[in-house]
């Protein structure tokens, strides 16, 4: 930590790893960047559930200037909390699923009891000097429990996934209450202008707030800041892991066995908002509708599981499976096998590896707050042959990056479009559209989150 800087305290479900393998998910890459370049506290959940009453300690771990301290859940509490309210509740209603979104007040009250539970834990360990940032949607309602034991110092909260518009958000019966707790936060972060715009559409209609100076909201008392804070990667980090012998040796394996067949990439963590049945489709109306690529082209899908203990999880990956089964079994010749799925994990490496030797990269969410594979593709690119990324009109990364092919998820038809134009792209324009991207992806406004999200919570509450 730099001399004058306030500690960096951050809180959110999963803490860790620090390391630069990584886990599969967006938030613990974007985090672990920031805290290892930084130093501080990160507080969350250890991974582990016991029974109440013979809770563990908290445990902390210190690797360099991070300190990492996580406490225990109940089998309830994680039942009710993390696979109930966070993720059969909030994670569909706030991608705009309200057909797979499950409401019920033992799951809400389970969601209330965690958060406050992790702030009387959490209160011991901060000072009010310190910067207080909270992640994702687990935690909606901690800043506000914090204020009511007592802390007075500067709150912060990131939300990684999109927010709603208010027609869809109201159907949470606790959504007055939920945001209202948001209130709490001196800034409130978002990841795309589309996201604050819903949230502040929500406290000006549902909660009778009035919109202030410099994207500030009052309501009632209470004035918060509501911003937007697209994430981004450590892009030279990335570009320097796509040349380590590591990605290396999977970049030339994968393009041994692709031999003259253009190589097409996806990379998800199996969740139904990430678009993988449209994908898939669409892939098979490339083949249909443009068959000189039979043969000449090979898909490789990496999809590790995810929340695989919830129903749509398993059905989702039932359906996927089923699929790749039926695109293979209808093109597949005697050496040629279109549509490949894996659910393993790959160090981040590896996986750089893996999107330097694609020709093309297919990020088609239905609905995703940013999308860090699509920047982790741009990175990780070698200049003198890059490849192409097909990206979805509704991940946040669009605003960003518009000269992808953008493409509606939903059409079968446009994703197979923009996969043969992709496929067939001149050097030229593939070039010219990948400097661009890189452009925004090193030097963008996604290149400092960390900082122009501290700098605004620093600077909150001084005019
Ligand atoms: P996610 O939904 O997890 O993140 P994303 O942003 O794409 O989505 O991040 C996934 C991360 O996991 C990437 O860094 C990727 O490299 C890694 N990963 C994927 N598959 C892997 C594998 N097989 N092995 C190892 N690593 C793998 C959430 C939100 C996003 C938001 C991020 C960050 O849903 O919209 O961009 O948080 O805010």
């Amino acid at each position: 930590m730099a001399e004058g800087q306030r500690r960096l305290v951050a809180v959110s479900n999963r803490v860790g790893p620090l390391n630069d393998e990584g886990k599969a998910g967006g938030l613990a890459v974007g985090l672990s960047d920031a805290l290892r370049r930084r130093g501080g506290l990160w507080f969350g959940w250890s991974g582990e559930t016991s029974d109440e009453g013979t809770f563990k300690e908290a445990q902390t771990q210190v690797q360099g200037e991070v300190s990492m301290t996580t406490i225990d859940m109940t089998e309830e509490e994680l039942e009710g909390f993390y696979y109930g309210y966070a993720n059969r509740s909030l994670w569909p209603l706030l991608h705009y699923r309200l057909d797979l979104a499950h409401f019920d007040r033992q799951s809400e009250r389970a969601y209330r009891s965690v958060n406050q539970r992790f702030a009387a834990r959490l209160a011991p360990l901060i000072e009010d000097e310190d910067l207080v940032w909270v992640h994702d949607y687990h935690f909606f309602f901690l800043g506000s429990e914090l204020r009511q034991s007592g802390f007075k110092g500067k709150i912060g909260f990131f939300l990684h996934i999109p927010f709603c518009p208010p027609e869809i958000f109201t159907a949470l019966p606790a959504s007055h209450d939920l945001v209202r707790a948001m209130l709490a936060y001196d800034v409130v972060g978002f990841q795309t202008d589309t996201d604050r715009r819903n949230f502040v559409g929500f406290c000006l209609r549902e909660l009778g707030g009035e919109k202030l100076e410099g994207h500030r909201v009052r309501v009632g008392d209470r004035v918060v800041r509501a911003d937007t804070f697209p994430i981004g990667i450590d892009a030279p980090g990335f570009e320097r892991f796509a040349v380590s012998p590591e990605a290396s040796e999977h970049e030339e394996m994968l393009r041994e066995i692709a031999g003259d067949r253009l190589q097409i990439v996806g990379v998800d963590r199996m969740d139904y908002s990430k678009g993988l049945v449209e994908r898939f489709r669409g892939f098979e109306r490339l083949l249909e509708d443009y068959p000189e690529n039979r043969g000449k082209v090979q898909f490789l899908q990496v999809a590790p599981l995810s929340r695989s203990e919830l129903d749509a999880y398993v059905e989702l990956r039932r359906e996927l499976e089923e699929l790749a089964g039926h695109i293979n079994g209808r093109f597949a010749t005697l050496d040629w096998t279109p549509i490949q799925i894996m659910t393993r994990g790959f160090t981040r490496r590896a996986l750089a590896g893996i999107y330097r030797a694609a020709r093309v990269c297919l990020v088609t969410p239905l609905r995703d707050g940013m999308n860090l594979v699509a920047k982790e593709f741009v990175a990780a690119q070698d200049p003198d042959d890059p490849g192409v990324l097909v990206l979805s009109r509704f991940a946040g990364a669009r605003a960003e990056l518009p000269d992808a092919l953008i493409v509606n998820p939903y059409s079968t038809d446009d994703v197979a479009r923009a996969l043969q134009r992709a496929l067939t792209m001149p050097f030229d324009e593939r070039d010219r559209r990948w400097r661009a991207m890189r452009e925004a992806v090193f030097a963008g406004p996604s290149s400092n989150w960390c900082d122009a999200f501290l700098g605004a919570l620093e600077n909150s509450g001084v005019d």
